[in-house]
């Protein structure tokens, strides 16, 4: 069969396309499993120094794919079965939505998500919790659990107000309404929205300028961000000093700083 997440690598950047067009990418377990084994693979791959995700067709990724019978409400004769006979969506959460959470949320590498249409449900948060989300014009967000009676998931509880502030969130969250690009990069929703036909170059230079970046520290950098939030303002000034006398001692420090006085682009390689 079909591979439901392609990768091809240019240089430094690894490039996972979404591939289920004619589902709009919506996540099978299958999609799953293959995702978190490129991901992985990618975080193995000292190669690697910058992760691109993207979707095959006119959408990004319309979420759970909501025919997949593991999930699908059971019915008997058009009459709902009781409660305790229902699949329980918590299980696919468990088994599939944090593992793929946690793991963009701990690449060694920083993630881009490019997204080229329509990003609804986990889809959606998905994008949103990779470290920079760029999306073409035409491109959309959409909360999308409202309308199917569930809460935002993929981490969406802890981005969208993050992101966007509570009103934000909650008009988003609780509508479920279309946000187009253009309105998501004006609420900071995302880092960026260019022109359809500038998606792919506009990311492929922004990957490669990444790539060229010390890793390790701009991982840190996110980590710090994601623990900041957690913390009083002196835990977070401790943390930064902890993190400082870490980075310190690593060679990308004394290459970054070198190559400032020898007025030379610096050769990052920790990752
Ligand atoms: O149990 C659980 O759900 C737990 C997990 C939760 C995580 C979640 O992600 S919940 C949210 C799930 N996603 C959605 O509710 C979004 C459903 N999709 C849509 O609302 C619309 O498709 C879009 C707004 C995303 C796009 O609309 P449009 O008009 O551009 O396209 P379309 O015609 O609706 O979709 C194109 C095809 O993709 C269509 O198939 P067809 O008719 O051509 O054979 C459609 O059924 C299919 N498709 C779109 N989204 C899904 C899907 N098939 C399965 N699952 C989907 N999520």
């Amino acid at each position: 069969p079909e591979p439901q997440v392609l990768i091809q690598q240019d240089a430094a950047v690894r490039t996972l396309t979404l591939n289920r067009p004619k589902a709009l990418n919506s996540f099978t377990t299958s999609m799953h499993a293959e995702l978190l084994a490129a991901l992985n693979a990618a975080a193995d791959d000292a190669s690697v120094r910058c992760v691109v995700i993207t979707g095959a067709g006119r959408g990004f990724c319309a979420g759970q794919d909501l025919s997949d019978p593991a999930i699908a409400p059971k019915m008997v004769d058009g009459q709902m079965l009781p409660p305790a006979e229902q699949p329980d969506i918590g299980d696919l959460i468990e088994a599939c939505y944090r593992p793929l959470a946690l793991r963009v949320q701990t690449m060694p590498v920083p993630v881009i998500a490019a997204v080229n249409g329509v990003a609804a449900g986990a889809g959606a948060n998905f994008a949103l919790g990779c470290d920079l989300t760029v999306a073409a014009r035409s491109a959309s967000f959409i909360q999308a659990f409202s309308k199917i009676a569930l809460v935002p998931d993929c981490g969406g509880t802890w981005w969208l107000p993050r992101l966007v502030g509570r009103q934000r969130a909650m008009g988003l969250a609780m509508l479920g309404d279309k946000l187009g690009a253009e309105q998501a990069a004006a609420w900071g929703l995302i880092w960026q929205c260019v022109d359809d036909a500038e998606l792919g170059a506009t990311v492929a230079a922004l990957a490669a300028r990444l790539a060229a970046m010390p890793a390790r520290a701009l991982v840190e950098t996110r980590r710090a961000f994601d623990a900041a939030a957690g913390m009083g303002y002196d835990e977070a000034l401790v943390n930064e000093g902890r993190l400082q006398s870490e980075l310190g001692h690593a060679g990308d420090y004394a290459e970054g700083v070198t190559a400032f006085f020898a007025k030379r682009v610096p050769t990052f390689t920790d990752r």
